[in-house]
């Protein structure tokens, strides 16, 4: 394992500290903008008084914290394995460059001491799970690792029900930031009530505080809304996602290619809005996580 300096410092002296994912970078966005837009974010988050730690395996070694060359190459980097649980280990022996999702990035947060992590959305049950299985091992990560991840919901691209029943099964406190609905991704209401709902960081400490002092496993999902004026009405998004799904299936698209295939073809559908919305609901999480992250050490 391998930290940057600003992030051994901070951990170091207790002061706080968020760690980001790569998939988003390798798999998420397109270049150009997937460099900009982690760049974006790990400004955001120093400016709001927290260190970043971008997470991600290179050349065999888990990195927390990347330099601006390392971030630089890994989001022109081809052939990047998309590494979530079960693929770190096998990567890092392999000495293999990989994107940590977001199972594999709270693997490497909690090995290197980060309680908080921002990401876009997580991984959830696919759409017609009933025939494929399809289930990302992003919620099995939620209810074993002790890490907040701060995301904008489920990417609308999923079955939000079913995701919210796994998440329940396996014991997640799903709660959702400063409104009652849960979060769609590109929308700030899936017309589901959330599980839970907190209006402030330092109640999402104190929870996190809490379930560390009693022992219970595993991590909490924070659901955060896009801002207001950078969210894609469900309307407007939802028949794109519907013709992008239509295609991955006549494509027979699987597995891991499935979340990069559908974003990818609702930025070609949206003319890239998809892709300006998602930079904007990043940016939001990633300030959000700052705050808890600064709760937490207070
Ligand atoms: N958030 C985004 N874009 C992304 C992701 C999150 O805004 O591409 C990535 C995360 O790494 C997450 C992954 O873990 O999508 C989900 O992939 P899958 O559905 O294959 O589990």
């Amino acid at each position: 394992m391998m930290y940057a300096p600003e992030v051994a410092e901070a951990l170091e002296a207790g002061r706080p500290v968020v760690a980001l994912e790569s998939t988003i970078i390798t798999h998420g966005m397109p270049y150009p903008q997937n460099v900009e837009t982690a760049r974006m974010v790990e400004e955001d988050i120093r400016a709001a008084g927290a260190t970043p730690a971008t997470i991600a395996v290179l050349d065999g070694v888990l990195h927390i914290g990347l330099t601006d060359t390392q971030l630089t190459a890994l989001g022109q980097a081809t052939g990047v394995m998309k590494v979530s649980r079960a693929d770190l280990p096998v990567c890092i022996a392999r000495g293999a460059t990989g994107a940590t999702t977001v199972a594999a990035t709270m693997i490497g947060a909690e090995l290197a001491g980060i309680k908080v992590f921002a990401t876009g959305g997580i991984g959830g049950v696919h759409r017609g799970a009933e025939q494929t299985f399809d289930i990302s091992a992003d919620l099995l990560e939620l209810g074993e690792t002790a890490v907040t991840v701060v995301a904008a919901g489920p990417k609308a691209i999923l079955d939000i029900p079913k995701t919210l029943e796994v998440l329940e099964t396996h014991g997640v406190p799903v709660i959702a930031y400063g409104q009652d609905d849960i979060p769609a991704f590109w929308s700030r209401a899936s017309g589901l009530q959330a599980p839970l709902r907190m209006d402030s960081a330092e109640e999402i400490a104190r929870a996190m505080h809490m379930r560390a002092a009693m022992g219970v496993k595993g991590g909490q999902l924070i659901a955060n809304p896009i801002p207001e004026a950078d969210e894609i009405p469900r309307e407007v998004i939802m028949p794109f996602v519907e013709t992008a799904l239509k295609e991955a299936e006549e494509k027979s698209i699987h597995a891991k290619e499935v979340t990069p295939f559908l974003l990818q073809r609702i930025f070609e559908l949206t003319e890239g809005a998809s892709l300006t919305a998602n930079i904007a609901l990043v940016r939001n999480n990633a300030r959000l996580a700052a705050e808890i992250a600064k709760a937490l050490c207070a």
